[in-house]
């Protein structure tokens, strides 16, 4: 187990900060993968570029969003789901390149969850101001999987609540290259991104990506 913790980049890697049990932040776990990761995403985005969805409610998305994989996340008027189908191209969403896929793999095992093989890939965009507010990913069939959150470009504060959306959140601050990983008895767990603070990346400039892999089936 210890070798592990070296493999991924070959030089010292952090030790797993522990949120609560099941919830854990790598540090830097995806730094070493940030070239490839950036350069598969360049074809994403121009197959399936950011879009803002709408919620049920009728509310326009601050946070922009695509996605990769077999199927997508989405929301409109009529509710939130996973589909296969892109709503804006009519086509399926972009397959996930495999640089991605082998690091959110990776992750998982890292984190205590071996054989994780996300069928969705959730990139989410953020601008400066732009904030998510407190919710429960649910949409997935399966809550034994867990989920790998990889955090590119700017800075931000990540929310980690309890199972009731009033629970006190934790703050926990977020840089380029950090995974959480999200799974077993955290799987339910409010959470959420605060207004992200204005400043420049030296990559990714003036927007903070963050990629959220999941099992959907
Ligand atoms: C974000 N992340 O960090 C939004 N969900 O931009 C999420 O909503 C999220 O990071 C489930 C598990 C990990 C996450
Ligand atoms: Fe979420």
């Amino acid at each position: 187990m210890t070798m592990d913790l070296f493999a991924a980049t070959g030089e010292m890697a952090a030790l797993p900060e522990i949120l609560v049990p099941g919830a854990m932040v790598l540090r830097g776990h995806a730094t070493a993968d940030t070239a490839a990761v950036l350069a598969a995403l360049d074809g994403v985005f121009a197959a399936a570029p950011f879009r803002h969805m709408v919620t049920p409610g009728g509310c326009r998305m601050s946070v922009a969003m695509t996605n990769c994989g077999a199927y997508g996340w989405i929301t409109d008027k009529t509710g939130y789901r996973y589909d296969r189908i892109d709503p804006e191209s009519g086509r399926d969403w972009p397959p996930m390149p495999s640089p991605l896929l082998r690091l959110a793999t990776r992750a998982a095992a890292q984190a205590g969850y071996g054989g994780f093989v996300p069928d969705a890939c959730l990139i989410n965009r953020y601008v400066p101001g732009t904030r998510l507010s407190l919710h429960q990913d649910k949409d997935e069939m399966d809550f034994t999987a867990p989920i790998v959150s990889v955090s590119l470009g700017l800075p931000a504060t990540f929310l980690f609540g309890g199972m009731r959306r009033v629970d006190a959140a934790q703050r926990v601050p977020l840089w380029h290259g950090d995974v959480v990983v999200w799974g077993g008895p955290a799987r339910l767990r409010y959470h959420g991104v605060l207004p992200l603070k204005a400043g420049s990346h030296v990559l990714l400039g003036e927007q903070r990506i963050n990629l959220t892999f999941r099992k959907a089936t």
